[in-house]
């Protein structure tokens, strides 16, 4: 009888294990690849809720998704996602409505100031039927879906120096630190500034140097970005009660499944759901604590902001192209 050689043996034994029922080699998945970029700083609710969204995928869709996070505008420039997305380079994004009304001129009316009442106002106008119009117009006119509404805050001024803000008139000769933008400058101008350009991410050293005498975020991102290191006065001005749009690009919607466009849709209202949480929360918190950080908290004459910003807003152009009765319909909306 002859015997096998060890190394036949083996070969042998190894056959005989892959036949006697060992799992055949799989191919392994391609996980779909799902950029996101954001300006947002790491500490900011707004950067954590994609954790969120991340976390979500992957427990409805295991191992589908590939869902890649770049923060402090690390992939793109602030304001640049919505070009990244409709060439194809990026598939998520949290686009603010001043980057949608370049492209959708009615969207405006939602980067002007005293709109929006409050949070709950806000998820009532574009969870109903006025984000669904607006909304259709967005993917028609973009080339991007928006799978939720997110609460980035009320914005309030914070100043590198101490003074008297009870009107705008007050805030003549500040030099206020306004994202780039046309919308954005229009904003800080209404309130009665001196606006001036910046991206996000210099903001904190513009304060430090003095080229900016001021800016306008809701508090959790003052607090997330630290500008009460570089700031003495926080002035609760209220003026924009501000709004993302979590947004994915037709391009990637369109080659999803039905399963899973429900469980990415799922996915990001979980991450605006934390966030806005987790923001209104920190929002009724925080003038404490900018307090303590020594800052001085004034309280101005909000009406007479609201009625002088509602009004430079009422003779521009950007309300002749507001759709008739939209201003009235978003007004009457509880
Ligand atoms: C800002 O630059 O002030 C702003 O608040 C504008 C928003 O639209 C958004 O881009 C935000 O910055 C970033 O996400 C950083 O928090």
């Amino acid at each position: 009888m002859t015997t096998a050689s060890p190394l036949r043996r083996s070969l042998l034994v190894a056959c005989a294990a892959a036949l006697g029922g060992l799992a055949p080699p799989t191919v392994a998945q391609v996980r779909i690849p799902l950029r996101v970029s954001s300006p947002a700083v790491p500490d900011d609710w707004h950067a954590k809720m994609w954790t969120v969204f991340k976390e979500s995928l992957e427990k409805s869709a295991p191992s589908q998704f590939d869902v890649q996070i770049n923060l402090n505008a690390s992939l793109f420039k602030q304001g640049a996602e919505p070009v990244a997305m409709a060439r194809g380079n990026l598939e998520l994004a949290s686009i603010s409505a001043f980057d949608i009304a370049k492209l959708v001129p009615a969207f405006s009316i939602f980067t002007a100031g005293y709109v929006v009442r409050d949070p709950q106002h806000q998820q009532k106008v574009f969870n109903g039927p006025i984000g669904t119009e607006l909304f259709k117009a967005v993917s028609d006119k973009m080339g991007v879906t928006v799978l939720s509404t997110v609460y980035l805050g009320t914005r309030q001024l914070n100043l590198r120096d101490v003074r008297p803000v009870r009107t705008p008139a007050d805030l003549k000769g500040v030099k206020l630190r306004m994202p780039g933008t046309r919308e954005w400058l229009f904003l800080g101008d209404a309130l009665g500034a001196t606006a001036t350009p910046l991206a996000f991410g210099e903001v904190y050293l513009g304060l430090k140097t003095g080229t900016i005498d001021g800016q306008d975020n809701p508090l959790p991102t003052a607090r997330a970005a630290k500008f009460y290191e570089v700031t003495k006065q926080l002035v609760l001005t209220q003026h924009l009660v501000d709004s993302l749009f979590i947004t994915i690009s037709n391009k990637s919607w369109n080659a999803l499944t039905p399963a899973q466009k429900q469980n990415v849709t799922a996915a990001a209202q979980a991450a605006a759901k934390f966030n806005n949480e987790n923001r209104i929360k920190e929002e009724g918190q925080l003038v404490d604590f900018f307090r303590q950080q020594g800052l001085q908290v004034s309280t101005p004459d909000v009406e007479a902001f609201r009625t002088s910003v509602q009004a430079t807003y009422a003779r521009s152009d950007y309300a002749k192209v507001w759709p008739a009765g939209l201003l009235e319909r978003i007004n009457a909306t509880r």
